[in-house]
């Protein structure tokens, strides 16, 4: 890849998206190498917890590209939001949980790629916000969707009409990142996190995954039946005896992949 990193770090394989003369913004070239990179990551039964983030201290992922985007026509935009579209939804179907890396700014497309993650730690210089309506345009990458869904549809729509940039002590205080670290210690936390998803029972892990995302689209009554679906399916596993053999016996269990 061009734009992108991989390494495998421990359990986790850290995904960062490098492009920093232009702070990671997201042009054509880097979000089909993306999108191609976890597609192939689904299979990868080592890779336990997948880790992204921006490349530098300065910028997590400042936007979709401004300059690709200036001369698209409606139809190249539409395709341009399609392939937005998929890469976020790539990363919630991955079957791992993703953990947002944030350490830097998250604007535009960066925000609506870090709420595309399961879980997102942020740096203390971190930055947060849609302004696009600044340049005449609405999100195009879910932001519309997801941002309200995740911290309520007032503070959603705040910050979409005004595009105003909030920092990482206010973006953990309305929810948009769960916690904020220092710069220097932020892969650290990132990677202890992913250290003790790993310990878990891998399966339980991933079944949680889907049963968060899936079932949020449906109605209550619904969703829960799908938990209970996925419930039993955990008794079909060596990883449900195991775990449950070992709090008997008062061990810890071991769980393989
Ligand atoms: N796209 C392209 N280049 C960018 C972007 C971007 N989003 N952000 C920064 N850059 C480039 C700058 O042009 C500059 O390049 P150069 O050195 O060649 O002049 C370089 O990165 C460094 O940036 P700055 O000099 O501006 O750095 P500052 O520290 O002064 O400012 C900011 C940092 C505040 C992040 C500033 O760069 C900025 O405001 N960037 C744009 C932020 C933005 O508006 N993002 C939203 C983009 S729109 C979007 O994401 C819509 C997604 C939906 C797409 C729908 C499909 C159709």
């Amino acid at each position: 890849y061009e734009n992108i990193r991989q390494e495998r770090k421990g359990a986790a394989t850290v995904v960062t998206i490098d492009r920093p003369k232009a702070l990671n913004a997201l042009n054509l070239d880097t979000l089909n190498e993306l999108v191609h990179c976890l597609a192939e990551m689904q299979h990868d039964d080592e890779t336990a917890v997948v880790i992204l983030t921006g490349a530098g201290e300065k910028s997590f992922v400042a936007g979709a590209d401004i300059a690709h985007m200036q001369d698209l026509d409606p139809l190249e935009a539409g395709r341009f939001a399609r392939l937005g579209h998929l890469t976020a939804r790539t990363l919630e179907e991955l079957p791992q949980p993703v953990i947002a890396a944030i350490n830097g700014f998250a604007l535009g497309g960066g925000c609506e790629l870090a709420i595309a993650c399961d879980i997102r730690y942020a740096s203390e210089n971190a930055k947060f916000g849609q302004p696009e309506v600044n340049l005449g345009v609405i999100p195009g990458f879910g932001g519309t969707q997801r941002l309200p869904r995740l911290i309520g549809k007032g503070l959603a729509n705040e910050l979409l009409f005004s595009g105003d940039i909030i920092d990482a002590g206010e973006a953990c205080r309305i929810g948009l990142v769960n916690k904020v670290f220092p710069q220097e210690e932020l892969m650290e936390r990132c990677l202890e996190l992913a250290e003790k998803i790993a310990s878990r029972g891998p399966l339980a892990v991933r079944l949680c995954k889907e049963a968060v995302n899936n079932g949020m689209e449906m109605d209550l009554a619904r969703a829960c039946r799908y938990e209970g679906d996925l419930f039993s399916l955990c008794f079909a596993s060596r990883e449900q005896k195991e775990g449950m053999q070992a709090f008997l016996e008062k061990r810890s269990p071991e769980f393989k992949v």
